[in-house]
């Protein structure tokens, strides 16, 4: 490996095929399409998954870039049916507050497409949740480490995340309770952890419809200057 010191701090030099034009066209496009076909999926299949699926899919999200590279991240992975259990009960107490009094007329009437309501049965059907936590400073052997752009470089690291659930084959629906401390006292997370995201992940049901919603189109989202 070439390596090099850049002000004292060794460095290795970068290496990466570069694609022609024509591949690049191919590459981005094969990606998008793929990356196209992800729908939020709410009903799950019991069907297991192997564990080493579930890691290589958190060691992808663990690929994504964080503010000096602190990872600021825990992916909490639970397939204990008595946890499974714990976490359904705890989110539909508060989602059940939140359906009938939280959420003003027009928060629902947007959801309404989509079929949600307070009951969550995905958190005992999918083989796996992924609870992740953000770090908001680090602790090493007692001392704190500063974190930093912790909300930013977790959401990036949920973007992998939900990328690679999608490549391997599998499905999963970004859920966030509200709100969700229940998920640090059930998980028992240290102090520095906050709940970020719930990630239930498994083989869609066999037989599931999800809403026919469209993409804005590309002259909808893009400026090009
Ligand atoms: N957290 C609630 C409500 C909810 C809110 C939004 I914004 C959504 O896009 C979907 C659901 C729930 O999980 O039902």
């Amino acid at each position: 490996m070439e390596k090099k010191l850049i002000e004292g701090f060794e460095h290795i030099r970068y290496h990466r095929a570069q694609p022609s034009e024509e591949e690049l066209i191919q590459n981005s496009r094969n990606f998008y399409q793929l990356m196209d076909q992800r729908r939020t999926v709410r009903e799950f299949d019991t069907r297991p998954i192997p564990l080493e699926v579930m890691e290589n899919i958190i060691l992808t999200a663990s690929t994504a870039p964080s503010g000096a590279h602190k990872q600021p991240w825990t992916f909490c992975l639970v397939s204990d049916p008595m946890i499974k259990k714990q976490i359904r009960a705890a989110a539909e107490e508060e989602e059940k507050i939140s359906y009938s009094t939280r959420m003003p007329e027009n928060w629902k009437a947007d959801l309404k497409p989509l079929g949600t309501n307070w009951e969550k049965p995905f958190l005992e059907d999918a083989p796996y949740l992924i609870v992740v936590f953000k770090q908001s400073y680090g602790l090493s052997e007692g001392e704190k480490i500063q974190h930093y752009y912790v909300s930013e470089s977790v959401g990036i690291a949920c973007g992998f995340l939900i990328a690679a659930i999608h490549q391997a084959g599998l499905v999963a629906v970004t859920h966030t309770p509200s709100p969700m401390n229940f998920l640090s006292s059930i998980l028992e997370r240290p102090a520095n952890e906050k709940p970020y995201l719930l990630v239930p992940v498994g083989y869609a049901k066999e037989e599931t419809y999800v809403p026919a919603i469209e993409r804005k189109k590309l002259e909808e989202i893009i400026k090009s200057f």
